[in-house]
């Protein structure tokens, strides 16, 4: 059925006989040019080319382009050449094109991590989108500058361009002659980058792990994400399936039974319908606004592909074209918000599809329905259809027809009917007196019958396929990213069942971890009784010693020493290949992984809190890369303790270049453990062997600030520590690792001085504090300890909590041991509303009541005052403190929510103030490694 207006105006009258055309199908078709003849092996890119070359013999007035073999055709316009290198220019990109932009580049902290400042020159744009990019806002892609740029900061085209609007101007037009003046006294226009040739640029600039971080903080603020990369300048255009593997997704999936369970999976991995959306010459209406509205739920407009009218006075582009955009609709479970019902793919290609006919060609091999939008359907559209004549997806046309080319249009359109082997239903015509809102209802009922019916479903890897036949590049095509992904496939392999391969593969760490762990407790509690016997202290050191030669005893298996030859590969990028690939081949273990919401998570937490046994994990731990890194880090205990025991020469040792191997790790961006999850406990020589290891490789640079979140899991400690510094601690996963983590922030070499530290060292105290109760005995012992172990550590301390709950326990004990010691961290407590904004929180006035840490604090007391602590301390602390709260995370429903802007700029103010804090030397000394060292032997 076509779209037929209920109520006529006299123009939309037109064109109902037009439809009423159409749907008859009257045309006279007698002035078409010969088919086109196509051969009948595959679409190929032989084909694609002899067609537009025949085209081009028509007098079609221009010329389809972008065949596939102009990725091989060496006199490519100059005039795309210089296109691209003049707006890596503009942006200050061109040193970045034989040294890409890293991941550890965009991480620095420098003085500009401090303002927030807006871009003033088209050079500060990159950083800008980065930065806030990085802090999740979802205003990066707004490119607009404060101050006027100087002039030699345009590219030389723009001006000409000027000139000539300049010489051309006629006065007595439509202004007044002393406007001309005005006219060259107006300030340049605001904007003079379209966000997708920034986006573009950036991605060119940047290396693959860079590129992954992009997309990924896209994907949170909900943005779409490039798919098809286009690149004029060296004729390649690049599928990005490496950086699109990052993403990952929950989503609801209604089971058989009809109940709606989580999962959470890369989104280069479900095979789901897919819907492209083209433009076919000129199309009056927009794409991106269409599949916006189409994407967005009732009353909430959410821009997910960007359009031309989000910013003002935007330039058109001028390397984004062919540019290919995904973006997803998974559903939340909730009948009422979801659209659609099942998971569902939208693909939008930049440009028209003459002048990117491979990328068009890809969306028809891999979409389960084409939308074409276009205003003309004229001899050369026609023709260039019927090449697709083939192809076995389903076409659907939106037009807005020129009155003027009425007539040709049908003609060709009835031709196309046949060829494309559609009807007339799939034909659409929107004009703009065409109600948008029903027509949005329509576009989404078909998508939803094609859904339904027997239809086309890939994935991202299926797509990419499709990509690398048409001879497009994808982004993991290259050998160190192929020999990382060969080796973790051998190690994966082998697991077949993760306990199992726990228990036998990981052998260093079951029993024997945990008994030497607990021994270790014990000899370390000693000191807090009175003058232990001499005797009991040999006993424990024997028993310790006992099992470390127990562990020594032992050969690393040979998927340990697999992950060992990955991460000791001479090539750095293969390495970081390597992990990464570990990282998602594990988590595909157990996927599809079941998830609980948050709020699920967080109401079962106190009674898991309560477990008195202190090696019964909360969850169970999913297998993950810590666990390699642990056992390489047991066989360097167990060794180093036998050699401290002098039962073993230091010249016999085998694993002494472990912490070497796990510091370049590190230095590289992976968090690494610092207490161990299973056995909750540090591991003294590992770590000590690492900073040592970390000192030398820092040489001179190795002054430290260490900053830490604690607080119970689920309040969202990772995220916002992730959110603040772009860091990449585990976040969300209903069971995500135990153990605390560190990674570190480099200082720029500038800003060190001013800020009076080389290194940022973060710690992400992970699932250590699970709000235990002093009633519950040992666990509650030993979670105090750990927290004061890290806020002993700690320089600055951040403490996350959700609203409407108590400070754990645990932490309050901590802050009243170091006051003791008289080490007290920098701190601040953060609550974090954990409910999205569908559910109103209390206003912060009343929230203040609701939650009252004084109240806290003096309930701890009464605890603490028994172990015969004062209670003015406390007081004291409570006029210290410093509360932050926190604005929900999510705007609108997960899984289609978008980061809050409010959260964005919320933890962007904490950051400020903990920099500024660093700074001013609030925290208390800030030391160097070798100090650290000392505090973990000594804490
Ligand atoms: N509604 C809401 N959810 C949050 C907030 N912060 C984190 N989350 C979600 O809560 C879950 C746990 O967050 P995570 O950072 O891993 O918490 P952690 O265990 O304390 O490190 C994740 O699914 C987050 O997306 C928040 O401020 N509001
Ligand atoms: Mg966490």
């Amino acid at each position: 059925m076509l779209i037929a207006p209920l109520c006529l105006t006299q123009r939309q009258e037109t064109h109902r006989i037009e439809v009423e055309l159409l749907v008859k199908g009257h045309s006279d078709l007698g002035e078409v040019a010969p088919e086109v003849k196509a051969s009948d092996s595959q679409t190929s890119v032989a084909i694609a080319d002899l067609e537009w070359r025949e085209m081009e013999g028509d007098d079609c007035g221009f010329h389809y382009g972008d065949g596939a073999n102009e990725a091989q055709d060496s006199d490519f316009p100059t005039v795309e050449r210089s296109r691209l290198q003049e707006m890596l220019s503009l942006l200050g990109l061109e040193t970045y094109q034989a040294q890409k932009l890293t991941l550890q580049d965009s991480l620095q902290i420098s003085s500009d991590s401090m303002k927030n400042w807006a871009p003033q020159v088209p050079k500060d744009l990159p950083w800008h989108f980065l930065r806030k990019l990085q802090a999740l806002n979802s205003d990066a892609r707004n490119t607009t500058m404060v101050l006027d740029m100087p002039p030699d900061a345009w590219p030389a085209e723009k001006e000409s361009q000027m000139e000539e609007e300049m010489i051309y101007w006629d006065p007595a037009e439509d202004m007044a002659a002393d406007d001309i003046y005005s006219f060259s006294e107006l300030p340049m226009p605001d904007t003079p980058v379209n966000p997708l040739d920034l986006l573009c640029a950036l991605l060119l600039s940047s290396d693959t792990f860079l590129q992954q971080e992009v997309l990924l903080k896209m994907s949170l603020c909900q943005f779409a994400l490039p798919l098809v990369l286009p690149d004029s300048e060296n004729h390649y255009h690049t599928f990005l399936l490496w950086a699109l593997r990052g993403v990952v997704r929950t989503c609801c999936f209604q089971s058989p039974r009809g109940l709606g369970s989580f999962r959470e999976d890369s989104v280069v991995l479900s095979r789901v319908p897919t819907f492209a959306f083209v433009r076919m010459d000129v199309s009056s209406n927009s794409k991106s606004q269409l599949l916006n509205a189409i994407l967005s739920p009732a009353r909430r407009q959410w821009d997910r592909f960007w359009h031309r009218d989000l910013n003002l006075g935007t330039n058109s582009r001028e390397i984004a074209d062919g540019l290919v955009e995904i973006s997803w609709f998974f559903p939340s479970g909730k009948e009422d918000l979801d659209i659609f019902p099942e998971p569902m793919a939208f693909l939008n290609l930049r440009g028209d599809i003459g002048s990117h006919w491979l990328q068009f060609k890809l969306l028809t091999e891999v979409s389960s329905a084409v939308f074409i939008l276009t205003d003309n359907i004229s001899k050369k559209e026609y023709k260039l259809l019927y090449s697709m004549k083939e192809s076995t997806t389903k076409y659907y046309f939106i037009l807005s027809p020129y009155r003027g080319k009425r007539n040709t249009n049908l003609r060709f359109l009835n031709r196309l009917i046949p060829v494309l082997k559609i009807d007339h239903s799939h034909v659409l015509v929107k004009v703009s007196s065409t109600d948008n809102e029903s027509f949005v209802r329509r576009i989404r009922a078909i998508i939803c019958s094609v859904a339904r019916s027997p239809c086309r479903r890939l994935s991202v890897e299926d797509m990419a396929h499709a990509a690398r036949k048409l001879g497009l590049r994808i982004d993991e095509d290259f050998e160190e990213c192929q020999k990382a992904k060969e080796r973790m496939e051998k190690i994966i392999r082998k697991i077949k069942d993760v306990d199992a391969y726990k228990r036998d593969e990981l052998r260093l760490q079951g029993d024997p971890a945990r008994k030497a762990a607990q021994v270790e407790r014990e000899f370390c509690q000693l000191p807090w009784v009175s003058e232990p016997p001499e005797k009991h202290r040999a006993e424990l050191r024997r028993r310790v010693l006992e099992l470390r030669v127990q562990q020594n005893g032992q050969e690393p298996t040979s998927g340990v020493q697999e992950f060992i030859l990955g991460i000791s590969s001479p090539s750095l990028r293969e390495r970081q290949y390597f992990l990464r690939w570990m990282e998602w081949g594990l988590a595909r273990l157990g996927s599809p992984r079941p998830r609980q919401p948050p709020e699920t998570l967080l109401t079962l937490r106190p009674k898991l809190g309560g477990a008195s046994d202190l090696n019964e994990p909360f969850w169970p731990e999913p297998l993950g890369v810590e666990h390699f890194l642990r056992e390489m880090g047991q066989f360097y205990e167990a060794e180093s303790c036998l050699v401290e025991a002098g039962r073993l020469p230091a010249g016999q040792r085998r694993f002494a270049h472990f912490p070497g191997l796990a510091v370049e790790l590190l230095l590289g961006g992976l968090p690494l453990e610092l207490v161990d999850g299973a056995t909750l406990s540090i591991p003294v020589r590992w770590v000590t062997g690492l900073l040592k290891e970390l000192h030398v490789r820092l040489d001179r640079r190795s002054r430290l600030v260490v900053l830490s979140a604690l607080g119970v899991p689920g309040t969202g400690k990772s995220t916002l520590l992730n959110t603040m510094f772009g860091l990449r601690f585990a976040t969300g996963r209903s069971c995500s690792p135990r153990g605390s983590f560190m990674q570190l922030l480099p200082v720029a070499e500038g800003f060190s001085q001013d800020l009076g530290c080389d290194q940022i060292l973060v710690i992400d105290s992970g699932g250590l504090i699970s709000g235990a109760l002093p009633s519950a005995g040992d666990r509650f012992e030993l979670e105090a300890s750990l927290a004061t172990l890290l806020m002993g550590l700690s320089n600055v301390t951040v403490v996350s909590l959700a609203e409407m709950k108590d400070i754990p326990p645990a932490i309050l004990h901590a802050f009243l041991r170091l006051e003791k010691t008289g080490h007290m961290p920098n701190y601040q407590f953060v609550y974090q509303n954990l409910h999205d904004l569908s559910v109103p929180s209390p206003k912060p006035r009343d929230r203040r009541q609701l939650l009252d840490p004084p109240s806290d604090l003096g309930r701890a007391a009464t605890h603490v005052e028994k172990q015969g602590s004062s209670f003015r301390t406390l007081a004291g602390l409570a006029e210290r403190q410093h509360v932050w709260h926190i604005p929900a995370l999510w705007h609108g429903a997960p899984p289609m929510a978008a980061v809050s802007l409010g959260y964005s700029e919320a933890i962007f103010e904490l950051k400020r103030c903990l920099l500024e804090n660093i700074r001013n030397g609030l925290s208390s000394q800030n030391q160097n490694i070798q100090q650290l060292i000392e505090l973990v032997r000594r804490l």
